[in-house]
């Protein structure tokens, strides 16, 4: 890992660092100068499964290990070090995949309690999606109602955590190929729970010992969290909460109001912050803001629940993981709202020098030093009024250091599949038809997902943009979900001028054509799922082979540090796409099991993993491989060819 010179490449989030060393607070920024990582656990070479150990098997650096050297590195049960390296990573992809999936099953169950209408509030908003997935999944529709249908559809979806036998229903929407290499390779998922369960027990002490074998069933895991659980939370959160459409608004800790009581919704599941956007517009919360003497409730998201509210109503985003602490800093929240997933245990503590409220909403996820109001979803608009009413009350304790950035961008978002698909084909011919063809006559070279977390290892957001802005100028389009989604819209990427700013002059002629930024916002994380959806949509509309792997796409994680992005990364790489990581690799420790994820993977799915911390050299790789795939299609001269004539033009999409 290289030292990185500056903590951050946002001008807001540098001006809120110097603001909390100056009040004598301490961020993630400083932590992570005193706590360097253990460059055993670093490389997969720490094992702890067991309390023989842990037991700690470094590669020594810098020079060939002998035979004699590699049969000796052992733990003490004999584990050597490629098993350890290998049920590590693979005990991430299970922690992600639970992530993932234990959302995907919550939004299950409040789709069931929604439809059977014991959960007020919540309605079926999508109906086109609704019986789209009834045809899919064989659920009568008849005469019957629109909640009859959803309650049998959210069974359906229920059921898939704990399938024992036969496969997951959502693997048969990617190309028949894939599926049937899946079957071949003894990996299409049964059950997205039990996937999960089998890799905690062949991870433990004494089970697997034979790394491909362990690796292979991470690979199981991970396909029911991207095909499965993932899946599932995005289709059943559009039908439930609408899908999301193009639409404008603002990021950064600018959106932050200083006369208004500021929101702040943080976390990942967006089924409690639909209703808190529903109670913070109610008339009775704004006259309370009103008698408090605030001006109106302002809402802003924080990660990837900010994704979910931006995406279906245009709620501005605050700023991305490594914000979160900052805009504590700022004086100006007046409470803010979490549930899972990428939550610092420091907010509380941090919470306590201003009048901030940290209120935490999940059974599942309580700290210490909050507030605990649990979303009840049977009552949700209570909870939710709740919850903006204690964000009310706060606002006459504000203390006097009071400090927003006047940082702010526009960003347009809402670049779900269904929306792409109608952007570039028309309501009445929806499909990926100008897409595919943009591709095979050179315009657009590729397209990129570009997704995952920030690092405090390494230069905050600079890592995403440095790569995104290098795709954008070769003529890649760049497709985006979760932080590094927030990272663009930052840096001024997710306009329509951007494309003539920052993209190639064949990507630009595209984007100005069809009227969408060079870098689209897809979403959350969960809504990696929809990229798997875009892919598949390109393979089917023909002329870029018969298979996610024949595309020339390609995709990243630069920022990446949770478990997660590791269960996304390895879906992706099953899936048929060349996946780039940056800032650390986790299995370095071992060389097999390290050459098995990055070389013999590209054999067994036409995916396969890579390993680059500089973003350019990283973008070049993805690019390399983009061009590999244009040759294998036969549809690299046309590059060569693309001039851009009068004619040219007015054929243009
Ligand atoms: O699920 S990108 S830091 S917020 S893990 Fe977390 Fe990473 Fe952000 Fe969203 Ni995704
Ligand atoms: Fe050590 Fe084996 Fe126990 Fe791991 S499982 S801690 S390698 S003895």
């Amino acid at each position: 890992m290289a030292e990185k010179e500056i903590k951050s490449i946002d001008p807001a989030t540098l001006e809120m660092i110097a603001k909390a060393t100056e009040e004598g607070i301490t961020t993630v920024f400083d932590r992570a100068e005193k706590m360097k990582p253990c460059p055993i656990g670093a490389d997969g070479s720490c094992c702890r499964n067991c309390a023989m150990g842990p037991c700690r098997v470094p590669l020594a650096k810098g020079k060939e290990e002998t035979a004699e050297e590699k049969k000796k590195r052992r733990g003490i049960c004999g584990a050597t070090g490629e098993t350890i390296a290998a049920r590590n990573f693979i005990r991430m992809v299970a922690g992600g995949a639970a992530a993932h999936s234990d959302h995907g099953r919550g939004v299950a169950e409040l789709f069931i309690a929604a439809a059977k209408g014991e959960a007020p509030g919540y309605l079926i908003r999508d109906e086109q999606k609704l019986l789209a997935l009834a045809l899919e999944w064989g659920v009568k529709i008849g005469d019957r109602s629109n909640n009859e249908i959803a309650v049998d559809i959210g069974e359906k979806a229920l059921a898939e955590f704990g399938r024992q036998e036969g496969e997951l229903l959502f693997l048969k929407r990617a190309p028949l190929k894939r599926q049937e290499l899946w079957r071949k390779l003894g990996v299409a998922p049964r059950g997205i729970d039990r996937e999960i369960v089998e890799i905690m027990h062949r991870t433990h002490m004494g089970v697997d010992q034979d790394y491909q074998n362990l690796l292979q069933q991470g690979v199981r895991a991970s396909i029911a969290d991207g095909w499965g659980g993932s899946m599932i939370a995005t289709d059943l959160q559009d039908i439930l909460f609408g899908t999301p459409a193009p639409v404008l608004s603002k990021v950064n800790l600018g959106v932050l109001k200083e006369d208004e009581v500021n929101i702040i919704i943080h976390g990942h599941e967006p089924l409690l912050s639909e209703m808190i956007v529903a109670a913070a517009q109610s008339p009775e919360m704004i006259e309370l803001a009103k008698s408090k003497g605030a001006k109106g409730i302002n809402l802003a998201g924080i990660c990837c629940t900010a994704n979910e509210i931006l995406m279906r109503h245009g709620v501005p985003l605050a700023g991305n993981f490594l914000q979160q602490e900052l805009a504590i800093v700022t004086g100006a929240v007046e409470a803010m709202v979490v549930d899972v997933q990428c939550i610092m245990e420091s907010l509380p503590d941090i919470a306590q020098c201003y009048h901030t409220k940290i209120i935490t909403t999940s059974p599942k996820a309580k700290m210490k030093g909050a507030v605990h109001i649990e979303f009840d979803e049977h009552d949700a608009l209570r909870s939710a009024k709740e919850v903006v009413r204690t964000a009310i009350e706060n606002f006459p304790k504000r203390g006097k250091n009071i400090h927003i950035p006047q940082e702010q961008h526009d960003l347009i978002a809402g670049f779900s599949h269904e929306t792409i698909n109608y952007l570039l084909g028309g309501l009445f011919r929806a499909s990926y038809r100008p897409l595919n063809d943009n591709i095979i006559n050179g315009r657009i070279r590729g397209v990129a997902g570009v997704v995952g977390c920030n690092s405090v290892r390494v230069t905050h957001d600079d890592i995403h943009v440095t790569m995104i802005k290098e795709l954008i100028k070769n003529d890649v389009l760049v497709i985006q979900t979760g932080c590094s989604a927030m990272a663009a819209a930052k840096a001024g990427l997710m306009v329509p001028e951007a494309a003539a700013k920052y993209a190639g002059e064949g990507l630009a002629e595209v984007c100005e054509t069809v009227g969408i930024p060079p870098v689209l916002h897809m979403g959350s994380c969960v809504d990696n799922s929809r990229i798997l959806i875009a892919a598949t949509a390109m393979v089917k509309d023909g002329g870029l082979g018969d298979d996610i792997s024949d595309l020339p796409v390609a995709g990243a994680a630069p920022e990446w540090m949770s478990e997660k992005a590791i269960s996304i990364g390895q879906y992706f790489v099953a899936s048929g796409v060349y996946t780039v990581f940056g800032v650390t690799w986790p299995t370095t420790g071992s060389k097999e099991v390290t050459d098995y994820l990055f070389k013999d993977m590209e054999e067994m799915y036409g995916g396969m993993w890579a390993f680059e911390p500089d973003p350019i050299k990283a973008a070049h790789l993805m690019i390399e491989h983009i061009d590999k795939k244009r040759k294998a299609l036969g549809i690299d001269k046309a590059r060569e060819r693309v001039l851009y004539d009068m004619e040219m033009r007015r054929e243009l999409v």
